[in-house]
């Protein structure tokens, strides 16, 4: 049963709210993202990312990451314009191209990305922010601006909130409220019925898609891409989270008509995110 001011997602009408593309396009029209992650080990989540901002449309995405994942983020997805960070200065030059930040796949909690999460915060734009720039935020207890999405799972918005993971899964709604108005954010609170708040106005959103599939590593990331890519091409936050979190759901959903719920991996939402797009149109 769902609380009063709240509205389940209809995915045709959310597939509805998809940017389209004129005959005379160019990739300037369709925005720059820029992923911030990847600290040693954690590469995956930021190519990943970077890949799932293409797929959702954007027009050019750039990945800013530690140097051992630039070769395999090239080899993987060349479209991407991958740089090595090392220094606050290396950072907010490709900042200054960006339009919306994804920050967080894979971003560490060490001094790497201690320094990324700061200069992206002091760069003020409107960004997905999620995984551990979510635990850092949390930690230094930082606040986001109301252009800026917040993807947590339980776990970090348990982190988010001071409380446990069982007082957030007891009542999903009040936390994806209270995550809303303390950090003055839009929120996707991720679950099973994924909750979406704004802080602007009272009613969730509730988008039920996908299967327990997607219950393993990396499936986030693709969702933080996509939402960025969204953001980007100048959705606004909310319809942006209910557009992503419909087709990261409908690519699992498709993906696990030819392979198993437990042998689905988040790179084969990334295979199968064109064509659910197509079919949805
Ligand atoms: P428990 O165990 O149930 O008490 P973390 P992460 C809880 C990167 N990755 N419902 C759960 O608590 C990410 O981008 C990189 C309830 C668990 O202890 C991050 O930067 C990959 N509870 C970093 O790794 C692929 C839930 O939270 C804890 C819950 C760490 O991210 C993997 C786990 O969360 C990964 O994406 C739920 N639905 N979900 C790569 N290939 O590079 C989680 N919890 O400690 O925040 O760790 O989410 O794995
Ligand atoms: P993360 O924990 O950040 O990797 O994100 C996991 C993603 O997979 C989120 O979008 C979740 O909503 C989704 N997900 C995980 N488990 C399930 C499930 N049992 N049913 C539906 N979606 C799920
Ligand atoms: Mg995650």
């Amino acid at each position: 049963k769902l609380p009063t001011a709240c509205r389940r997602s209809d995915f045709s009408q959310a597939v509805g709210l998809a940017p389209i593309r004129k005959p005379s396009s160019h990739k300037g029209m369709f925005g720059r993202v820029l992923v911030v992650g990847g600290d040693t080990g954690f590469g995956g989540a930021a190519i990943m990312a970077a890949e799932a901002a293409y797929r959702a449309g954007c027009g050019l995405v750039s990945c800013a990451t530690r140097a051992a994942h630039v070769g395999a983020g090239l080899a993987r997805v060349p479209e991407v314009m991958f740089r090595e960070i090392n220094s606050r200065g290396e950072l907010l030059a490709m900042l200054d191209a960006a339009e919306v930040i994804a920050l967080g796949p894979g971003l560490g909690k060490e001094p790497w990305g201690q320094m990324c999460l700061q200069t992206c915060l002091d760069a003020d734009k409107p960004m997905v922010v999620d995984a551990d720039a979510l635990n850092m935020i949390a930690a230094r207890k930082l606040q986001l601006n109301p252009r800026s999405l917040m993807t947590p799972h339980p776990g970090e918005a348990a982190r988010l909130l001071e409380c446990s993971v069982a007082d957030v899964m007891q009542d999903r709604f009040a936390a994806a409220r209270d995550l809303a108005e303390s950090y003055n954010c839009h929120v996707l609170l991720k679950g099973v019925g994924t909750l979406l708040a704004a802080p602007d106005q009272e009613e969730l959103v509730v988008v039920q898609a996908g299967n327990p599939g997607m219950a393993c590593g990396g499936m986030g990331d693709v969702l933080t891409g996509l939402a960025a890519g969204l953001l980007a091409q100048g959705m606004a936050p909310l319809a942006a989270a209910e557009l992503a979190a419909a087709w990261h759901g409908a690519a699992a959903d498709s993906a696990t008509e030819s392979v198993a719920q437990a042998s689905l991996m988040a790179g084969d939402l990334l295979k199968q995110l064109g064509a659910v797009m197509r079919e949805a149109r």
